[in-house]
């Protein structure tokens, strides 16, 4: 029996589009739900993991599949439904599992054999043995997995070419953003993976470099902290001589041992989301750690950085509560915080979360023809009508944050600031270089969404 699992392009990007940015190279991930389910798969099944961000294959000319498994981020959707189109016309069912499906199951059962929602370690070896025996059901519900019920992932199965690889050692988030789908997706709960684990798949992973996909590796409470240091303490003492960067929140920052700990055990960079400056902002989204008074983000940001781990900082562009200007104040704070590199998103109301609710039920959302839609939802467009922005305000905003924070002479000052500190100057230069050299990319991008969606996009309360 023959699986074929597959990714989907990303509409952001591939490396296929690295003739547009030579950083596109850096940017592309290993889909690692397609090498956990291969993980799950018995051995009678022959995989092959196809990864269309690597470029797509001549689906024709491939050995005719008994079984297509398609993962897909809501941005991916549409593709994922024509490679599913493909497959079906052949007559070889198609199953669709991961964050989209869940959260819209529906639309998902309309265009696939078989949905899976949620995880699929409780499932995914009675979806195959259905398919064996040509009894696929419409819909399976995987529910929340057992932290040791998670496989080994193939890292094998994918070829090389990718500057990182991957590994997940938790699952879930208490904090539960208004604007994120993880805690409604992978549950409140904060789980675990076995350390031996972990430490064994680490192994496995050929790339020196890795990320860590969870959302917040170290997550909240003491005993998850604790946790934390026993698996970095871990990792540090099998030498395995990984680097890797992670997800966190900010409280990464208040504790020395931690941090001491996770830079011996290879931690280079660490991606935070403050998500906006200011207290209303924070109390928009509902980032209750990023609110605790007194909180000094530049000295936590210092704290890191004396560890040789750099900052990545994520902000938010769109609340309700941001006036205009907003883009230019980001790009000061974050600046004024120290981060290496930023990342600003639009407020986008994914499907499934408190968001979506919200803006769906004031009629906000502006691009709401599904599936065509969806390959919008990159966090890049402004999809959604917002409070004080028009269309052409709310890219305005995007684009003078950028150009502000990645202005030359911000560029130089940061790459000066990391070479006194004796932390990786260059590292810093081609992380920022590679914001900066995307600019244009976006400028065009933006023309072309206000020539194809302009009309659908009114401000809620322009003021
Ligand atoms: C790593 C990661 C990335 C990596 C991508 C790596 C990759 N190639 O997959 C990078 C940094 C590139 C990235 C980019 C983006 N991401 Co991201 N990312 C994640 C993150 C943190 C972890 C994903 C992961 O690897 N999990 C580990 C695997 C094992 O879990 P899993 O994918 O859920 O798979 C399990 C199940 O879902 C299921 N499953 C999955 N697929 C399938 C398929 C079948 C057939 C079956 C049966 C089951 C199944 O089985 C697996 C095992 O249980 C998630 C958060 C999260 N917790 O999911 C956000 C998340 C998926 N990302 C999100 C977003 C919004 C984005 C961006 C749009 C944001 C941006 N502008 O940067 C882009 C879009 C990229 C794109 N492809 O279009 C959202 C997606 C929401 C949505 N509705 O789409 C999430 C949920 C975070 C959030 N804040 O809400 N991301
Ligand atoms: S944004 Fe981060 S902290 Fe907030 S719910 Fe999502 S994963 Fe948790």
């Amino acid at each position: 029996m023959r699986l074929c699992l597959i990714n989907p392009s990303n509409p952001l990007v591939s490396i296929v589009k690295v003739k547009e940015s030579r950083w596109n190279r850096y940017r592309v991930w290993k889909p690692l739900s397609l090498m956990v389910l291969a993980g799950l798969t018995p051995p009678e099944w022959e995989i092959s993991i196809v990864d269309e961000n690597l470029g797509a294959p001549n689906y024709d000319t491939m050995p005719r599949p008994d079984l297509v498994g398609i993962t897909a981020f809501t941005a991916q959707a549409n593709r994922a439904y024509e490679v599913a189109a493909h497959f079906r016309k052949l007559g070889v069912p198609v199953v669709m599992g991961g964050i989209h499906a869940t959260m819209c199951r529906d639309e998902a059962m309309q265009h696939v054999d078989s949905v899976v929602t949620r995880e699929a370690e409780g499932i995914w070896p009675q979806v195959l043995e259905d398919a064996r025996q040509g009894s696929l059901k419409r819909w399976y519900d995987g529910g929340l997995a057992e932290m040791s019920d998670v496989p080994l992932a193939r890292h094998d199965l994918l070829p090389a070419g990718y500057a990182f690889g991957a590994i997940q050692t938790t699952r879930g988030c208490p904090l539960n953003c208004t604007f994120c789908s993880v805690t409604a997706f992978n549950g409140a709960r904060y789980r675990q993976r076995p350390i031996p684990d972990v430490v064994r798949e680490l192994q496995a992973v050929r790339e020196k470099r890795v990320l860590v996909v969870d959302d917040n590796l170290i997550g909240t409470r003491p005993e998850h902290i604790a946790r934390a240091k026993d698996l970095f303490r871990a990792i540090a003492q099998a030498n395995l001589r990984k680097q890797w960067i992670a997800q966190a929140t900010i409280n990464f920052a208040d504790d020395e041992e931690l941090l001491a700990l996770a830079a011996k055990a290879g931690c280079r960079g660490v991606f935070i989301g403050f998500e906006s400056p200011t207290p209303e902002g924070l109390l928009e989204v509902g980032k209750k750690f990023n609110l605790l008074k007194g909180r000094d983000f530049r000295a936590s940001v210092r704290r890191i950085h004396r560890h040789n781990i750099l900052v990545a900082g994520s902000f938010i562009v769109g609340l309700d509560s941001d006036e205009p200007g907003i883009g230019k104040r980001i790009a000061e704070v974050a600046s004024q915080y120290g981060v290496d590199t930023l990342n600003v998103l639009v407020l986008t109301p994914l499907p499934g979360t408190r968001l979506w609710d919200r803006m769906k039920s004031a009629g906000r959302i502006a691009l709401d023809t599904f599936p065509e839609d969806w390959r919008y939802y990159t966090l890049t467009f402004p999809v959604a009508r917002y409070k004080h922005f028009s269309l052409d305000g709310i890219i305005e905003e995007m684009i003078s944050c950028d150009r502000n924070f990645y202005s030359m002479s911000r560029i130089l000052r940061r790459v000066w600031s990391s070479l006194w500190q004796r932390r990786k100057p260059l590292i810093t230069l081609v992380g920022n270089l590679s914001y900066r050299s995307n600019l244009h990319l976006y400028r065009k991008a933006y023309a072309g969404f206000k020539r194809c969606c302009g009309n659908r996009h009114d401000c809620v309360n322009e003021s």
